[in-house]
């Protein structure tokens, strides 16, 4: 869907005075005003092709209506969010959910919209129609080689629809573990999945980065091969300067500190990307910054000390990826939340006054420190995000637009209301 410039303009114009209100007392107080927005405007999250439709749980899955049909479609969503809030320039594509059929005009539609694409993600967590040899004991650890072969193989595969595409890196998440005590011999599933992570690696075109995303627990509730941090570093480590790990909020045990795991991930140099999302308890894939939004400014306040430190450029150095599944929101809505509430954690964290809260660490001074982060913490950026988003292109209020365009009605009137998207 192309949004028509009048509207958009009228939104805008709407919301002009309201804004500049706002904009016009926030941007007093901050330091280097156009280096922050310009870096606001450069912050492009990719969207996951899996999640345009509505998710489910074992108990069931309410789907809204309007569900994309086909890749084409699921562009062009991401198309739509990308004209609303200029932030949401990049595609992750699932193989095999999303095979492209004719990936050269798949290519020129997504441009069309001005979208990328970002990770490739391979899929040996689901047995596919007339495959010869079932994961369901794993994929890379199994003990029968031909399994193996067989995952090792579909990654090979989606590397080469990525090139196609003008990807450039590829996430393996692996399901594989064990249920049960007893039922795996852990050294032995490491050194497999080792063994066929560097098959896939040796295919890796020159340019190419490789995320190994690791996972506490789900679908194995016992063991997971690729289990935590330290598993996914050894894993990166072993295999190369091309290969990373990869921080799904949603995928650490409870209480985890993840600010704390990307701090010496960035200190090794093999931070690769992030599953932004949100949860309470599992890997729930909630809403960004809808259950802990401070977590998500203590993990950003992180990455710009980790980032600035090895002079990393904020926009193109790490993968920056949405992973979520919405049970009961509608898709594109909590998109939009989950891209503004990324880009409101990475303002608040770039005015930190990060000379002050060094003095306070090499004083010691507790409360200091506090009072500096939460300082950041509390200051209300919205009008920054909304400044920079429009100078971009894009409007002052995405959501409201959204919904004053009434997308959701037009997307089930042209795609029905029973359609049902591929994906989680
Ligand atoms: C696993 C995961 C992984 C994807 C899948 C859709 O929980 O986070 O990143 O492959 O979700
Ligand atoms: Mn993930």
């Amino acid at each position: 869907m192309h949004i028509d410039k009048h509207q958009r303009d009228n939104h805008n114009e709407s919301h002009y005075q309201a804004h500049k209100a706002k904009w016009d007392a926030l941007k007093s107080d901050i330091n280097d005003v156009e280096g922050v927005v310009k870096k606001i405007i450069d912050f492009q999250i990719a969207i996951p092709s899996w999640a345009l439709g509505t998710g489910g749980t074992r108990f069931g899955r309410f789907a809204g209506g309007g569900e994309p049909r086909s890749l084409e479609e699921k562009i062009e969503d991401i198309g739509l969010l990308h004209q609303l809030n200029k932030s949401s320039g990049a595609i992750s594509l699932h193989i095999p959910w999303d095979i492209p059929k004719d990936a050269k005009a798949i290519k020129i539609l997504a441009a069309q919209y001005g979208l990328r694409f970002d990770a490739m993600n391979s899929n040996t967590f689901q047995d596919q129609k007339n495959q010869l040899h079932s994961y369901k004991f794993g994929s890379l650890q199994h003990v029968n080689k031909s399994v193996r072969d067989q995952a090792v193989q579909h990654n090979l595969e989606v590397i080469e629809y990525g090139k196609q595409l003008g990807s450039n890196s590829l996430t393996i998440w692996l399901s594989d573990g064990s249920s049960f005590p007893g039922q795996l011999n852990f050294r032995k599933a490491f050194q497999n999945t080792l063994n066929g992570l560097q098959q896939i690696y040796a295919a890796l075109p020159e340019d190419w980065k490789m995320f190994v995303e690791y996972k506490a627990f789900e679908p194995n509730f016992y063991s997971m091969t690729v289990g935590d941090w330290g598993q996914s570093l050894l894993y990166a480590q072993k295999l190369g300067p091309k290969a990373f790990t990869l921080v799904d909020l949603g995928h650490h045990l409870p209480n985890a500190n993840i600010e704390q795991i990307v701090s010496l991930l960035l200190m090794e140099g093999k931070l690769g990307g992030f599953h932004f999302n949100d949860s309470k308890y599992g890997d729930d894939d909630l809403t960004v910054g809808s259950i802990n939004p401070y977590q998500l400014f203590l993990i950003f306040n992180e990455l710009i000390e980790g980032m600035d430190t090895r002079h990393m450029d904020h926009a193109t150095d790490l993968g920056w990826m949405i992973d979520a599944s919405h049970n009961v929101k509608d898709p594109l809505e909590d998109l939009l939340q989950s891209v503004e509430a990324i880009k409101i954690a990475y303002a608040q964290a770039l005015l930190v006054n990060t000379k002050a809260l060094k003095q306070a660490q090499e004083q010691n001074d507790v409360a200091q420190a506090q009072e500096i982060l939460q300082a950041a913490y509390r200051t209300d950026v919205r009008a920054l995000i909304a400044e920079a988003r429009v100078l971009a292109g894009g409007v002052y209020q995405p959501l409201t637009f959204f919904r004053t365009l009434k997308v959701r009605e037009r997307l089930i009137s042209s795609r029905g209301k029973e359609t049902i998207a591929t994906g989680l």
